[in-house]
């Protein structure tokens, strides 16, 4: 499939050629782990080729500011959206592998010399069939590396570019298979829960949120279930994760979780529940077993923790191999990251601080770091009603004026039709913000003062789709 004749072949020819003929490159990149694993995949590829570069990891609103300095400039997982007039000059060069929707048309001339690599120049979806860590291990494997492969399907995973279909779809899917032939990946349908590989499965089950089932926030009744399906939490003093059941228990485990979400879920959201609970799993075989980095899921929230408190450069090291002090390093911030949400989920449920509205619901974050109010609103809403959407507003911080707003949802609603990324692009852009995003993960930025007329034009247009 990476082979065929896809016009895009062509562009990476010349991308390739740029790389070559350059000594001094410069790579900015995004800060989420699509864009950390793009970054590693390109800073592989250069330590191979022997080229001088650096790398910085930015936020969209900082491209502004960015003179060319160095001989080429690669912009990976962000630019394409981007206005770069200001940046592209009659001495620079520079190479953009981005897979966002773009602004410019393919092959716009630019001052000096631009190569702008997208998806969407070829009609192939940017948002489940191809990663930026994808287009950058794309240009990678022109220059024979294909065993970067399993990051392309790291940052697939990242980049939540499987959570619609529950596996891999278009060129990530050549990607995989790519990554599977030089056995670096090994991929199983499975149970789709969180933590296969370093969470008791207990604890794993009771993290169980886009419907409150008994389980959800529940230890107790996780053991209990298990108990009732005969399945055993330990493997003599050692707690079983998910990765320890044979096929039989987790089969038993999910017919008896389908039962439980049917019982629970409106009519309308039945057909959807074995999508709910079931999907691909992708381990890693060259890392350990147990180890955070070995399921492509648990990997990603690594790299994420590192990101989300500025220590990408940790999260870079691990990616580009380091398993002794990076990877302590690395445990020690998700650590750190695990208590720090911990201690916010006990500051917005011990002050009863998320508020229904008709269809939404929301909370107040001002105490939480904009970096991971998100994160915090995917966790919390097992704690609200999982039938309504959940938002959380903090303001952006770092000197700047205006208020973040994260959404997060039950994967019913999107799988039901709603597209919480386009709305919430609408219902941002009637305040004066901007936002965009996934069907089940997006966010905003809008005006301090607005938060109270974007909460009831949200409100409104859900009316009667929830
Ligand atoms: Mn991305």
């Amino acid at each position: 499939m990476l082979e065929s004749d896809n016009s895009m072949n062509l562009s990476f020819n010349k991308a390739h050629e740029l790389i070559k003929k350059s000594e001094d490159i410069k790579i900015y990149t995004h800060i989420d782990c699509d864009g950390v694993t793009a970054g590693a995949i390109l800073s592989s590829m250069l330590d191979r080729l022997d080229k001088d570069h650096e790398i910085e990891f930015i936020s969209l609103d900082k491209i502004d500011d960015l003179k060319a300095e160095n001989e080429l400039t690669i912009f990976s997982d962000l630019g394409s959206g981007q206005d770069l007039t200001e940046f592209c000059t009659s001495a620079s060069k520079t190479l953009i592998l981005d897979h966002h929707p773009p602004i410019r048309k393919m092959g716009q001339s630019m001052n000096g010399e631009l190569v702008e690599l997208n998806p969407h120049f070829h009609n192939i979806d940017g948002s489940y069939e191809i990663s930026g860590g994808g287009m950058s291990y794309l240009l990678a494997r022109t220059f024979g590396f294909q065993d970067l492969s399993w990051m392309g399907v790291l940052s697939a995973v990242g980049d939540m570019q499987n959570s619609f279909n529950g596996k891999m779809v278009g060129i990530n899917h050549g990607i995989l298979n790519e990554s599977i032939k030089h056995q670096l990946v090994e991929s199983k349908n499975d149970l789709a829960i969180y933590g296969r590989q370093t969470r008791p499965i207990f604890v794993a089950l009771s993290y169980f949120g886009d419907v409150n089932l008994p389980i959800t926030n529940n230890k107790t009744e996780c053991l209990l279930l298990l108990n009732k399906l005969d399945i055993p939490t330990k493997n003599g003093r050692k707690h079983r994760s998910l990765c320890d059941l044979s096929v039989e228990e987790k089969g038993r485990l999910f017919s008896e979780l389908v039962r439980m979400l049917s019982l629970e879920v409106p009519s309308k959201y039945v057909k959807y529940v074995p999508k709910l609970i079931s999907g691909d799993s992708y381990e890693f075989l060259e890392e350990e077993k147990y180890s955070p980095l070995r399921d492509a899921s648990e990997f990603s929230t690594a790299v994420n923790a590192c990101g989300r408190h500025n220590h990408h450069k940790v999260a870079l090291n691990v990616l580009k191999g380091d398993r002794g002090a990076g990877l302590d390093e690395m445990e020690h911030l998700a650590l750190g990251h695990r208590r720090y949400l911990a201690q916010k989920m006990n500051w917005i449920r011990g002050d009863d601080r998320i508020i229904p509205l008709n269809n939404i619901q929301y909370f107040e974050g001002s105490e939480i770091k904009s970096e991971v109010i998100g994160t915090i609103a995917g966790m919390i809403l097992s704690y609200g009603d999982w039938r309504k959407p959940i938002i959380g507003f903090t303001p952006i911080g770092e000197d700047k004026e205006g208020i973040k707003v994260s959404l997060r949802c039950s994967r019913l609603l999107a799988y039901n039709g709603i597209h919480f990324g386009n709305l919430i692009r609408k219902v941002a852009k009637k305040v004066g913000g901007t936002g965009g995003g996934h069907s089940v993960a997006c966010g905003a930025y809008i005006p301090e003062g607005s938060t109270d007329k974007f909460l009831n034009l949200l409100d409104e247009s859900l009316k009667g789709l929830i």
